[in-house]
């Protein structure tokens, strides 16, 4: 039986409203580790982690709490790593930030055992911002920056090794400016944004990225935004863009990565119980998260993701 782990992640450095620390909790009290114990699987829980040791933070600083964010991204780069050896990690987040250090530990893993690692980032955002690019001083805009080695994240732990740009898929993508969409231009990273999914679906390039994983026997890291759904249906977030991933869509993303039988690590990012409805958000997550370990309606024989 495959044992999950559950890794409390109560980041809050990586941008200005407060809130996501009480994240971690919040999946807690919806159920979590109760939904995934019901499908069969052993669920541990290692309870809320805190930084590694860091400077004091200048509230001056241009960079938000850069030095918290680093004391994030050594402690879950350890824990990812860890956690990696002993079975599936779920990151209760904390918002984005905390991906700094998740990814780069189970991408560390993965390169210990020759495997790439491959990334599904769902998000309204792109999240490729650099230390020097971005303009909020934010941090949990920069996660997919860090992880694919861009410059500029002095003070950071060294990557085991810098995630390939087309080891990377973003959907849901709605809020993009336009130093951010040249910059993703440039790379290979497949990008899908909402106009593509409403024009084609959304099972078409999901289905082409993880038929690439499997064929490439890749671990696969899923990095779930509370603002890939649309604010209507999951309002507990600090950034809502309208016009976002219906319940439906975001179950088949979910399904689908169960059917694959690919996924190797999760985080669950951005929920701001303070923002929330009587906890609708976090339960929403939570059903998100219970369908990408094997939950379904009916136990009918469904299809190959491909
Ligand atoms: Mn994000």
């Amino acid at each position: 039986m495959q044992e999950i782990i559950l890794i409390g992640a109560p980041v809050d450095s990586g941008k200005r409203r407060a809130g996501c620390l009480m994240g971690p909790d919040a999946y807690r009290t919806a159920g979590l580790g109760q939904a995934l114990g019901d499908l069969g699987y052993r669920v541990r829980d290692w309870g809320n982690l805190t930084p590694a040791e860091h400077p004091v933070d200048d509230p001056e600083a241009r960079l938000f709490r850069q030095h918290e964010t680093i004391g994030w991204t050594n402690r879950l780069k350890r824990a990812g790593a860890d956690a990696m050896a002993k079975g599936v990690p779920i990151f209760l987040g904390g918002d984005h930030a905390l991906s700094l250090g998740s990814v780069a530990g189970v991408a560390a893993h993965a390169a210990e055992q020759g495997r790439p690692q491959f990334v599904l980032w769902l998000d309204a955002h792109t999240d490729y911002h650099t230390p020097e690019t971005t303009d909020s001083g934010n941090l949990h805009g920069t996660p997919l920056g860090y992880v694919t080695g861009r410059g500029g994240f002095g003070g950071f732990p060294k990557l085991a090794k810098p995630i390939p740009q087309e080891n990377i898929c973003i959907i849901g993508l709605r809020s993009v400016d336009k130093p951010e969409r040249e910059a993703m231009q440039d790379t290979e990273i497949m990008a899908c944004d909402m106009r593509m999914i409403d024009e084609g679906g959304i099972a078409t390039p999901l289905a082409g990225f993880l038929s690439k994983v499997k064929a490439a026997n890749g671990a696969l890291h899923v990095s779930l935004d509370v603002d890939f759904l649309d604010p209507t249906i999951a309002p507990a977030v600090g950034t809502t863009v309208p016009g976002g991933a219906t319940m439906r869509e975001g179950h088949l993303v979910m399904e689908m990565i169960s059917d694959s039988g690919l996924l190797t690590s999760l985080d669950l990012v951005e929920l701001n119980p303070f923002l929330d409805e009587r906890g609708r958000t976090a339960q929403v997550m939570v059903d998100l998260a219970a369908s990408a370990f094997g939950r379904r309606v009916f136990d009918r024989p469904t299809r190959a993701f491909s």
